[in-house]
This record gives C-alpha cells, sequence and structure tokens, in this order.
C-alpha cells in the first residue's frame, strides 16, 4: 500500500514477509563519531515526535539495538549506490538505512518518511500505529541535478517562505534550488560594496508592491538550511540583460548615464548593462565576488536569457569574460542555453527553455540542465481556466510535467550530456504562499521524479496512482496543491 506512493519511486523495492512498527520504545541508531549522521537522526526524529509523541532519543552509539529501533549507519561499502544512493531495511525487529554518504541517508530517510503513513506528517498528535511492510530498497539518483528555480525578483518570498519550499525539495529528493535573485523588478541580496541595489533595487517588485530583499546574514542562514537537508542553493544574478532593477540603482551601469526608473511591469527584454563600459566590470566583479563568498556550492548562475539589446558579438564576448570572472572566483558558470553561443568551458551548464541553442553547448564539453517550458515551467496554467499563471508556453497539465524525458528532448543532446532537470516557478502572477504551492504542486513531484527514477520504469498511468495517494501526504504537510482532474484523487 504505502509503497504505492512512494515519489520518486525508486530503482528497486522488494517486499519481505511482515511489519515493522515504530512505537514509543524506538530509539533512533546513529554510527559513533559522525555529526553529519547525527544531525541527520536528529532531524528525523523532529519530523516524527508531534505526530507520534514518542520521545525517539537519537544515540550515537553501536548499541545492540533493541525491538523497533532505526538505525542510520554508513556502513554500506557498496560504490554501485554512488554519492547519493542508499539502501533501505525494513525488517520486523528493526529499519535500517545504509549508505556511503551522508546525503544517501538523508534520502534514504525521506523513502522512510514516506513508507510511514501520511498522518506522520501532521503537527499534532495521530494515533497511528506507524507500521510499514518489511522490504528492502536499493535505490539512487539518474541525474545529479535535480532542481527547482524560485524567482524570487517578480515577487519576493522571504526566509521562512523560502525554508518551506527548501523542505518540500528535500521531501521529495530534489537537491538543487536555483535562487532568482535579480531581474528588471527588483534586486533581492545584500551587496555591501555596492548598497544602492538593494536600497533601490530591492524596494520594487511586479505590480508595484513593496519587493523585499535578503541581508547577507539572512541568505547564508537559508544557505545553510538548504545545506542541512543536502539541497545546494544555486544563486543567479542574471546579466546583461534582465537588470532593470540595477540600473534603477546606479546611473553610471546605463549607458547614456542616467538612471532609469523602477520598473513594475511584466515586459521582458528591455533592458541591459552596458557592455563597453569599464564600471560595468567592476560592479559585475564585486557582486560576483560578494556571492561567491557567500556560496559553498559549486555553481553560481548569470541568466543570459533575451538579451535583445546586445549585437551578438557584444553578447558573446560579455559571456566569456563573466564565464573567467566566476572561474577565478573558483566557482562553475551555469546559464541559460542563449550562452552557449559563446565559447564556454567544458564544466559549464546550460539550462534548456525554449530554443535549441542548448545543443551547442554539448560540442564543446558543457553539461545540459533541462527545463523545457512546455513541461518543466510551474508558471503555465494547468488549462484555460487556471487563474494564476502565463500561458506563452502553453497548458502544462500534471501529466504534460510529467510525460517527457529529459534525454530525447533534443536532438544529439543525450544522456549523458544531460546534468538534470529543472522545474522552474517565474513569479509575475504568483504572490504568496498559496499561489507559489498551487502552481508548483503537483507538478513538481513529477519533475523529482524524472530527475530521480530511471526512464524505463515510469508510465502517467501508474504514476497518477501514487500521486493520487501522495494527496494526503501533501495536506497532512500544509501544502495546498491543484486537484487535476486527470489524477484520481484520494
Ligand atoms: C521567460 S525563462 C523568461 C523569464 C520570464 C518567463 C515567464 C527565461 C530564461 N526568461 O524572464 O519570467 O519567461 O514564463
Amino acid at each position: 500500500m504505502q509503497l504505492n506512493a512512494l515519489i520518486p519511486m525508486p530503482i528497486s523495492a522488494v517486499p519481505a514477509e511482515g511489519a515493522y512498527a515504530l512505537t514509543e520504545k524506538s530509539r533512533l541508531l546513529v554510527d559513533p563519531g559522525n555529526d553529519e549522521l547525527a544531525a541527520i537522526g536528529c532531524r528525523l526524529a523532529e519530523q516524527l515526535r508531534p505526530a507520534t509523541g514518542y520521545a525517539l532519543p537519537v544515540i550515537a552509539h553501536r548499541l545492540v539495538r533493541g525491538a523497533g529501533d532505526l538505525l542510520l549507519t554508513l556502513g554500506a561499502k557498496d560504490v554501485a549506490l554512488g554519492n547519493e544512493g542508499y539502501e533501505l531495511l525494513v525488517a520486523p525487529e528493526y529499519v535500517r538505512v545504509a549508505a556511503p554518504s551522508p546525503a544517501g541517508a538523508f534520502w534514504g530517510v525521506q523513502t522512510l518518511r514516506q513508507l510511514l503513513p501520511a498522518t506522520v506528517e501532521r503537527p499534532e498528535p495521530q494515533p497511528g500505529p506507524w507500521t510499514i511492510p518489511a522490504m528492502v530498497v536499493r535505490d539512487r539518483p539518474r541525474f545529479p541535478w535535480r532542481g527547482f528555480m524560485l524567482d524570487v525578483a517578480r515577487h519576493f518570498f522571504g526566509v521562512e517562505e523560502v525554508k518551506r519550499v527548501i523542505d518540500l525539495l528535500a521531501a521529495y529528493k530534489m537537491n538543487v534550488l536555483h535562487l532568482h535573485l535579480t531581474d528588471d523588478q527588483g534586486w533581492r541580496i545584500e551587496i555591501r560594496s555596492w548598497p544602492r541595489l538593494t536600497e533601490v533595487g530591492g524596494s520594487s517588485a511586479v505590480g508595484g508592491g513593496d519587493g523585499g530583499f535578503y541581508t547577507q546574514e539572512q541568505y547564508a542562514e537559508l544557505v545553510a538550511y538548504a545545506q542541512a537537508r543536502y539541497v545546494t542553493v544555486v544563486p543567479e544574478i542574471e546579466m546583461p540583460g534582465h537588470t532593470g532593477a540595477a540600473l534603477a540603482a546606479y546611473a553610471a551601469l546605463n549607458a547614456d548615464g542616467k538612471a532609469r526608473a523602477p520598473y513594475a511591469g511584466t515586459g521582458v527584454g528591455h533592458s541591459s548593462l552596458a557592455l563597453d563600459k569599464k564600471i560595468t566590470y567592476r560592479f559585475v566583479e564585486d557582486v560576483i565576488h560578494e556571492i561567491a563568498g557567500l556560496t559553498p556550492g559549486p555553481y553560481l548562475h548569470i541568466g543570459g536569457d533575451e538579451a535583445f539589446l546586445t549585437d551578438p558579438e557584444g553578447y558573446r564576448s560579455f559571456i566569456e569574460r563573466i564565464q573567467d570572472i566566476v572561474h577565478t572566483h573558483g566557482k562553475l558558470l551555469v546559464g541559460t542555453e542563449e550562452i552557449a553561443q559563446a565559447r564556454l568551458l567544458p564544466t559549464t551548464a546550460v539550462l534548456h527553455w525554449a530554443s535549441g541553442l542548448a545543443t551547442q553547448a554539448v560540442p564543446q564539453g558543457a553539461k545540459v540542465i533541462m527545463g523545457p517550458a512546455t513541461r518543466a515551467y510551474l508558471d503555465m496554467k494547468y488549462d484555460a481556466s487556471t487563474q494564476l499563471g502565463l500561458d506563452w508556453a502553453g497548458h502544462v497539465e500534471v501529466a504534460d510535467a510529467y510525460a517527457w524525458d529529459p534525454a530525447t528532448q533534443l536532438p544529439r543532446v543525450g544522456e549523458s550530456d544531460v546534468l538534470g532537470v529543472e522545474a522552474l516557478l517565474w513569479t509575475e502572477t504568483v504572490c504568496s504562499r498559496a499561489d507559489l504551492e498551487t502552481m508548483a504542486l503537483p507538478r513538481l513531484l513529477g519533475i523529482a521524479e524524472i530527475g530521480w527514477s530511471p526512464a524505463a520504469a515510469r508510465s502517467w498511468e501508474e504514476y497518477k496512482l501514487r500521486l493520487a495517494a501522495n494527496g494526503p501526504r501533501m495536506e497532512a504537510m500544509g501544502r495546498q496543491f491543484y486537484r487535476s482532474p486527470a489524477v484520481p484523487w484520494m
């Protein structure tokens, strides 16, 4: 029963005799001497305590296990599990999550959570019982990049809201949060050497709202929160287009030396950094320097799309120059597929969203992240009756977001050229938590599965039943979601 509700579907799950029960005597036993594993155990205990009401002590000790105990161990030496794989043994007497790495153990714990009744996600005591049918799960992801982009520039989302997003990503084994931090309508991250970026650029939003921004302390808190959940934050500072907020903050960045007015509309392609001004490169250097310092992860994203005000040659040399700056700061570049028109380093990755330009990245050795707008843009309306959202890429029903494969999207971009998948939520029409969740859910779960589960095992007819079974779980987590008529919700 619960096995049929897992998302993403594991590579293999073999049922066995009997069932495990979590009880008030259960303890969480973790390998001694490993703080990271102990932290994963503590987080699991925190998640299970409210609904179960059990004490669930976390004990870093190789104790003889007792009935009902949960074990987390890095004892799995199986190289086939890779960096993020795990083995989950559910026996009548105990449960053991074994992985070669803490990340794998963390993903194994997420599977374990989903095997418990959905009510375990509720914030207040529930009757239980907390049983799981015995089984052995062996699992690992298909792609290393399983991403979600949140546009905090068009409408701002504060620290608590983004933490809720991180919780959601982690629950479905997504491991990249790409934050679109700057655009025409807003600049959302404090840059100490250029304070007007947030003083001026932070105070606008689509529709003329209040805006907002993260101080560097707040941003660091978000990054740490994500890191503790094995989610890498990829910051995006968009350039050379989509720079209206910076151009409003600093007159000198404009080609004509005049500050632009703050922009609250939803048009695109009408702003550009001045590619032939020296100050532009000092600005980019300073910003990348500060952002790199806030980023433990390997990637910095520079956007690069819809740079309609630049000529092709100027655009190419600008991107190459920025790529060098990012590289000099010890980071790897990510951009939209337009940057593949420039000379790319083989460590660079490009996002495919709406053209075939990503194919030009592959002969250069660069990798492709698949986020086709017709499948993975969570700001597209589900159908004609959807209140929020846009429709320039068509309607994206829940089945459309699920029934596609990253390795067959573009000619000459095959499995080994693909770094992973990304679901993107642009927020021109998305203002609140409810808006965010009803556009992201349930389509995000489909993209999570595409990034994790083998293609051969996937079919919409089977998936929609698991998705239906996930309805009560999303509800128990306090999430809003779109009840597509194509899904037989329970
Ligand atoms: C295109 S996707 C854009 C965004 C918009 C989005 C709306 C991309 C790289 N550029 O600036 O917000 O469409 O769907």
